[in-house]
């Protein structure tokens, strides 16, 4: 590949991971700042770096990331990517380096809990479809509605997909999909592949769909299933009778093959949540935020003391909340370095949290 400006055409296997026009165009505009970069998809986040899938094939890479990097723009699993070749000091093994995360379809962010304080963590972008994986055993309406509230707000497509069919008993099936929760449920049974059919609008070549809720549902018993082949760890039943125990560890995007219930879509496989807090106002305001900081004098600003700072302007016009910038500040000390970090058992939501809707 040469550092010209590739055509969808040209990368067949991004194509197959979703790059298009989209793409295409996000990356002309991150070469205006780096140039030659070469587009690629976030196929794994792990504790000291990531995985991209370049058109060469999956290859390991770094993101320098640094304190000052904008809070919301840490590369997840599912974006795309502008990244370099960096050299080795000893000129041996080369490094991919990830140099600018391109523009999203969307994320999907929910809230953490921190001290006193929420952030948003943004869990995937670039997804179109986001499962919800629950069980009979752990059932739970008001739980599921936080779920879809999250997907909907960032304007993914929530399905509810109630695994474990073979231990539903009395009327469950009737009164779960009778709860009027405002998503599809679908019972199925990954061990078996009972009900599976029912996935396939969702799973169509180039869609992206995540894989979300508790530790044991079975999101890596289905995405198995659906790979045909044991590629992910799932635990076995006792592993999730103890405290905390999550199966999954790093969030991994896996190219389905074309079954008779895939046509080719791109699966995201998550480590267990216990549940979702929904991120709408602050987050709002941290958009706000990363937006007024372009205009700051020095592009490391960390909106303290420096001079020409366009967020404490902004704050003194009495357009910001103070408090908010603050909690950004914290939030953006917290982050740097991510992707250096491993997933942390979930704590659970705060209830009743952020219920509202974000327009
Ligand atoms: N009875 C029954 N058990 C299932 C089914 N699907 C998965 N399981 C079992 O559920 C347990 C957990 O499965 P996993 O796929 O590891 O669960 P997970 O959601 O990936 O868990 P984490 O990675 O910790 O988030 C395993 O013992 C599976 O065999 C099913 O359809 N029926
Ligand atoms: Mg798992």
């Amino acid at each position: 590949m040469t550092a010209e400006l590739p055509a969808p055409s040209d990368l067949p296997t991004l194509t197959a991971f979703g790059y298009g026009e989209a793409q295409a165009q996000a990356l002309a505009a991150a070469r205006e700042t780096f140039p030659g970069v070469l587009p690629a998809r976030v196929s794994r986040v792990e504790r000291n770096g990531y995985r991209l899938r370049t058109e060469a094939g999956e290859q390991e890479a770094v993101w320098p990331g640094g304190r000052r990097h904008k809070l919301l723009d840490v590369p997840v699993i599912g974006d795309w990517v502008g990244y370099s070749v960096a050299e080795s000091p000893e000129g041996a093994q080369q490094a991919l380096r990830i140099e600018a995360v391109l523009a999203r379809q969307n994320t999907f962010i929910r809230s953490v809990q921190k001290g006193r304080r929420t952030q948003p963590q943004v869990l995937a972008a670039n997804v179109d479809t986001v499962f919800v994986m629950t069980s009979p055993e752990e059932w739970d309406t008001e739980r599921l509605e936080r779920y879809v509230q999250a997907v909907q707000l960032s304007q993914a497509q929530p399905v509810i997909l109630l695994n474990k069919l073979d231990l539903a008993q009395g009327d469950l099936l009737e009164r779960a999909q009778a709860a009027g929760l405002d998503a599809p449920v679908l019972p199925i049974a990954a061990e078996s592949g009972q009900g599976l059919d029912a996935l396939r609008p969702y799973l169509a070549a180039g869609k992206t769909v995540a894989l979300i809720g508790s530790s044991g549902m079975g999101k890596s018993t289905l995405t198995n299933r659906l790979l045909g082949e044991a590629a992910a760890a799932t635990g076995s039943l006792s592993d999730f009778s103890g405290e905390g125990r999550h199966t999954t560890t790093w969030r991994t995007l896996y190219r389905l093959p074309v079954s008779e219930v895939s046509g080719g879509a791109l699966l995201i496989d998550n480590p267990g949540l216990r549940d979702i807090a929904v991120w709408d106002e602050e987050g709002a305001a941290f958009w706000a935020i990363e937006e007024l900081a372009a205009e700051c004098r020095f592009s490391r600003c960390t909106h303290g003391r420096e001079p020409g700072c366009a967020v404490r302007a902004a704050v003194l016009r009495g357009e910001l909340d103070e408090e908010m910038v603050g909690a950004y500040r914290e939030a953006q000390g917290d982050q740097a370095g991510a992707g250096n970090r491993a997933e942390r058992p979930e704590r659970p939501a705060r209830r009743g949290e952020k219920r509202s809707r974000r327009r």
